[in-house]
């Protein structure tokens, strides 16, 4: 894997420079970043004296590994602005979380660090096959959230023409979409689907849709899920991954030569595997969760920032910069379902593997005496050869026995008529959860 040819179209020489090059740049970086968090975030200066840690101890990049971890939580903690580590007048740029539990998360920005979230948002775009006078359709939200404007700059820095669409109003999409002939769309993989159902709806094949580009992501999406996207509209969907308080979209991105893991922008954050329960560093190539660590940020430095996404590193392919896999689930999306674990992306395979059913589907976990039940409800397709009752059970009853094998216990599973199954309209949402927790 890793003797793959260097690409040829890189937007900056970095992407291929050297592991000593790279890991040297980084240990540079990292020595700044550090002693920025420590001298002008309160958060961090306490925390490492809590650790008995100091910044000169980083002589190596190992020994990031005696940092304290940071999270989501000491980002709601110091609300709204207590993790800044500049003054508030350098920060050109807020973004925060939709917040739905507590504070929301707020992130800022100085104008360097927006120069180089657009350098890396330009550079993933590059590498999914996007090119300077394309134009590029975004159906992610506008908004205080980082999606759609951080991919907006980079697209322009680029030197695409960006279409602004924003979320929702998939008429309107599909009338852009028609009228001013996009390249690429970046939006979320669920509505990407959506957005085919309704052109079919209209009596459009998606295939004859001008766009030869899709860039997804802001949730798990498996390969099964890019297989259907690629040939619904007959292009090249690519994964990008990010999250607001590292930077949002553009962290990582999967490289159109490869579309094997999503190469880490590692000139700009430094990544480590740990396990979630215990936060001990795991073995090059090990499943757990992935911690950032910024090396650039001046207005919100980030030091061992828990992710919660579940993931591995591996070798560059392309690019010597390494790849994170697929994120396939958040540690938090895990359902345990009467003592044993499941992902949903886990069920979503099986699904897929059934031609007659649809990508959409949804979960619903209930609990009746103390017992818990994970209902799957899946949808037919309208191609699928029948549409009855007795053939949507045959169906149901066939994915109840196959996800059984899949997962190792036994779950409902109801196949509902054509277009039942709620459509997203955004970031999806997949998980009912009907159980009391006390
Ligand atoms: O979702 C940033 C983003 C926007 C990435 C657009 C890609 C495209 P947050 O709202 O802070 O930021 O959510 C971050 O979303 O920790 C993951 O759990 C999930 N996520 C983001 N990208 C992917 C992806 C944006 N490609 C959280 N695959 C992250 C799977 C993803 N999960």
């Amino acid at each position: 894997m890793n003797a793959k040819a260097p690409s040829k179209d890189l937007l900056d020489p970095i992407e291929n420079a050297s592991r000593d090059e790279i890991s040297a740049l980084q240990l540079e970086r990292l020595k700044w970043s550090v002693k920025h968090a420590y001298d002008n975030v309160e958060h961090y200066k306490k925390s490492f004296e809590e650790a008995g840690v100091h910044p000169d101890d980083i002589k190596t990049l190992s020994d990031i590994s005696k940092l304290p971890l940071s999270s989501k939580k000491h980002v709601r903690d110091n609300y709204p602005f207590g993790m800044f580590a500049v003054p508030r007048e350098q920060v050109v740029r807020i973004h925060a979380s939709s917040g739905t539990t507590g504070n929301p998360t707020v992130v800022g920005y100085t104008k360097k660090d927006i120069e180089s979230w657009s350098d890396l948002v330009a550079r993933s775009l590059r590498a999914a096959g996007a090119k300077s006078g394309q134009i590029a359709h975004i159906a992610f939200g506008y908004g205080l959230r980082t999606n759609a404007l951080g991919l907006h700059y980079g697209a322009e820095k680029l030197g695409c023409t960006v279409i602004p669409m924003s979320g929702g109003q998939a008429e309107k999409q599909l009338q852009l979409i028609n009228d001013f002939k996009p390249d690429i769309i970046m939006v979320t993989p669920s509505y990407m689907l959506s957005l085919a159902d309704m052109m079919k709806r209209n009596g459009m094949d998606p295939r004859d849709s001008s766009i030869k580009i899709g860039i997804h992501g802001a949730e798990p999406w498996t390969y099964a899920m890019r297989d259907e996207i690629e040939s619904l509209y007959g292009i090249d969907a690519l994964d990008i991954y990010g999250l607001s308080e590292v930077m949002g979209p553009g962290v990582a991105c999967e490289c159109v030569e490869d579309k094997d893991g999503l190469h880490i922008w590692e000139d700009h954050f430094y990544p480590e595997i740990i396990d979630p329960e215990t936060g001990e560093v795991l073995p090059n190539g090990e499943q757990g969760e992935l911690v950032l660590t910024s090396l650039t940020k001046e207005a919100l430095p980030v030091i061992r920032f828990r992710t919660r996404d579940l993931t591995r590193l591996m070798p560059g392919t392309s690019r010597t910069m390494r790849r994170i896999e697929r994120i396939g689930a958040r540690s938090d999306d895990m359902l345990i379902i009467r003592g044993r674990n499941v992902f949903p992306s886990q069920i979503e395979e099986v699904i897929l593997q059934d031609k007659r059913l649809s990508p959409h589907y949804s979960l619903e976990v209930t609990q009746h005496d103390r017992m818990e039940n994970l209902m799957v409800m899946a949808e037919v397709r309208p191609d699928a050869g029948g549409f009855g009752e007795t053939f949507r059970q045959e169906i149901a009853t066939d994915l109840a026995r196959r996800i059984k094998i899949s997962v190792g216990f036994s779950v409902s599973t109801k196949v509902l008529p054509v277009d039942e199954i709620e459509r997203s309209m955004g970031r999806v949402k997949r998980i009912i959860d009907l159980r009391t927790h006390d």
